[in-house]
């Protein structure tokens, strides 16, 4: 009975505490919610990082919760990074190998009370399953950030390395709470300039603040530095002289940041520099990096996401096509960095099919965090799912000891988000988009955590304890992602976006220089049917896929429906598992996009008065704006399917409310985050 009541007291004032009244928020805090307490902890040692995280304890924590004792112990089972967190006797006891596995249990306890868990009680065990976890700035040196749509770079290159805005503690303490270990500064579409030693000594200042959270600085670079920086006549992966120049580059850098992480590289792709340039391989390109950093413990980053604008083949295949023949040819630390999927971070795509299929390269998946493709800062779209999705998808590959089925999560080495984070207030753009940096960094660490556990420990940390908040605000993130599916083209169907900008509908856009430029390109619909035809009668990219799941996507009968028309072009009047005809379902689709979203306004609208005015009135604001556009998209869509097509609308459906070509006149200039 006392012990009841004890608990419940310290549970009000842990939620007192952690919520505090719904006053006005700017969102600033993140998910760390206000300081506040006053635990007491003691520390056996004194680095900077234990001592990061008892403050971190002392003040998340109130003053009654039992007394906290952090140390460093051997425990191989833990790793470098694993922690222990458990009770002896009245004490907590926080446990790790390295003080950053310290650090990492000390979030993990503050983590558990602020979701609701007895700290009393707490017994917490973890490792990471992906070795590096790393955000991927795409920051440029003039402050923008393509794709990004939560204002200017967070990087003050101009006043770096004098000055150290205390909002790069603050970052990576927001990234060492969801076990986030790494960082590439700037932009994959890479300046040679940023290898200079101006902004070399920059990165260093930026990697002394992030240190003591266990957080290093990797670089993008630019293939053909050794000719801009260098005044060398080629990059020749091949020439002693450009791995000479490397060298003494990765030796220069390693000088200023003794822990620096490597090199992200962008090779081939998109007009970007690279080995092909001069008849080397990626290996080729890849190996020489790896070479130069080797010797300082660094990694290169090979970026797979590669498409030649001469290759007439399905773009889906191109990335599978050049590297897969690779495997065995790439140096132990290189990783090759492939998208979750074969085109580009669309609302749903399947997985790419060359995760399993480099048994003997080490990888790294790359996720899209900012929504360049989910409808930028304004559209809720909680992107767990989609991570989740992906990382647990089946490879079909079978490899010794993993019988039961690899996932794509089993094949990883590194787990790598762009990041949506800019100078906002609110660091991206909206709460919302919070949540999807938090998911990235949960699922990184534990690639099996479900999505929604994760949507509703985020929800209590940033809303506070309000049970009726956690429910509402998690069961709204858990329908986002399908909404945006269904009102901008469910099924499979992909990359319908206006070009550049990738904002709204362009379905109809026909006339760019290159077919693969197109959106027509990727749905192929006419009046006979619709969809990209992937099996032996079209591109056989389903041939990239491991045996078993090429057969089951070689029919559409037995491809998942959510991916039918991303693997096969059918008649409009297919008929779907439920009798319906693929025209009917995917008309439909639009109608029930557009509902989730005035749902999810409508739920948002009962917590009035929970939230905090600030927030609360800019998320209603962005749900109308949601609204509007996923009508928008719904019209726009039906609009021009029909005038493909020639069907009528099914039963009781509402017309778009104008034309084709008033849509098809709708352009925007100012489009935040274009190249
Ligand atoms: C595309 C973006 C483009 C990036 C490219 C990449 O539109 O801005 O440079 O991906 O990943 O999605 O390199």
């Amino acid at each position: 009975m006392f012990r009841t009541l004890r608990r419940m007291a310290v549970g009000l004032l842990l939620a007192m505490a952690v919520a505090g009244p719904a006053h006005a928020d700017d969102g600033y805090r993140l998910w760390l919610g206000s300081a506040g307490g006053n635990a007491s902890v003691t520390v056996e040692g004194n680095s900077p990082t234990l001592i990061l995280a008892a403050d971190e304890l002392r003040r998340a924590l109130p003053a009654n919760t039992p007394p906290i004792r952090l140390a460093r112990v051997k425990d191989a089972g833990l790793g470098n990074e694993g922690y222990a967190v458990r009770r002896s006797g009245s004490t907590l006891v926080i446990n790790g190998q390295t003080d950053v596995a310290v650090l990492y249990g000390a979030f993990a306890l503050i983590r558990h009370v602020r979701s609701g868990g007895d700290p009393a009680q707490a017994s917490l065990r973890s490792t990471p399953r992906v070795a590096l976890r790393l955000l991927n700035h795409w920051d440029n040196l003039d402050g923008s950030v393509e794709r990004g749509y939560a204002g200017q770079s967070l990087w003050d290159w101009w006043t770096l390395p004098d000055y150290r805005d205390p909002r790069y503690t603050d970052y990576a303490r927001a990234n060492a709470s969801i076990g986030v270990n790494g960082t590439v500064l700037n932009n994959v579409n890479a300046k040679a300039e940023s290898l200079s030693a101006p902004y070399i000594a920059k990165a260093a200042a930026l990697a002394d603040v992030f240190r003591p959270w266990g957080i290093r600085v990797y670089l993008s670079a630019r293939f053909s530095a050794p000719i801009e920086l260098g005044g060398l006549k080629t990059a020749d992966p091949r020439d002693p002289a450009v791995a000479a120049w490397w060298q003494a580059k990765a030796d220069e850098i390693y000088r200023a940041i003794p822990d620096f992480g490597g090199f992200l590289v962008k090779a081939n792709s998109e007009g970007q520099p690279g080995p092909r340039d001069y008849g080397a391989s990626h290996a080729d390109g890849a190996n020489m990096l790896a070479a130069a950093v080797k010797p300082h413990g660094g990694v290169i980053l090979w970026r797979a996401f590669v498409y030649a604008d001469s290759d007439p083949t399905d773009r889906a295949k191109q990335a599978y096509a050049e590297f897969q023949p690779l495997d065995g040819q790439f140096a132990s630390n290189v990783i090759v960095q492939v998208k979750n999927g074969p085109i580009d971070f669309q609302p749903r795509e399947p997985v790419h099919p060359l995760f399993g299929a480099m048994p003997r390269t080490r990888l790294a998946a790359e996720f899209q965090i900012t929504k360049e493709y989910l409808g930028f800062a304004t559209h809720l779209a909680y992107l767990g799912p989609l991570f989740a999705e992906a990382l647990d998808t089946p490879t079909g590959h079978v490899t010794q000891g993993n019988e039961a089925g690899q996932t794509v999560a089993d094949t990883l080495t590194a787990v790598s988000g762009v990041s949506n984070i800019g100078r906002d207030r609110d660091w991206t753009g909206s709460t919302f988009n919070q949540a999807n940096w938090y998911a990235f960094g949960r699922l990184a660490w534990d690639p099996t955590l479900p999505a929604q556990a994760i949507a509703r420990e985020w929800a209590a940390q940033t809303f506070g304890p309000d049970a009726r908040v956690i429910d509402t605000a998690s069961a709204m993130m858990m329908r986002s992602r399908e909404a945006v599916v269904d009102y901008t083209g469910a099924f499979g169907l992909a990359h319908l976006f206006s070009s550049d900008h990738h904002y709204g509908p362009g379905p109809w856009i026909d006339d760019l220089k290159r077919p693969e430029w197109n959106p027509v390109y990727y749905h192929r619909a006419d009046r006979n049917g619709i969809g990209f035809d992937r099996t032996r009668t079209g591109s056989n990219a389903i041939a990239q896929y491991a045996p078993a799941i090429a057969a089951r996507l070689a029919r559409p009968e037995t491809t998942p429906p959510e991916l039918l028309l991303w693997f096969h072009h059918l008649p409009w009047e297919w008929r779907m598992a439920d009798g319906r005809t693929l025209w009917e379902a995917l008309a439909r689709r639009y109608d029930r996009g557009v509902a989730e979203v005035m749902a999810m306004r409508r739920d948002w609208a009962t917590l009035k008065g929970r939230v905090d005015p600030e927030r609360w009135a800019k998320a209603d604001t962005y749900l109308a704006i949601q609204t509007r556009e996923a009508k928008w998209w719904r019209d726009s869509s039906l609009a021009y399917w029909t005038s493909l097509n020639g069907l009528p609308l099914p039963q009781g459906m509402a017309a778009p409310e104008h034309d084709l070509a008033w849509y098809k006149a709708q352009h925007f200039t100012h489009v935040p985050g274009a190249p």
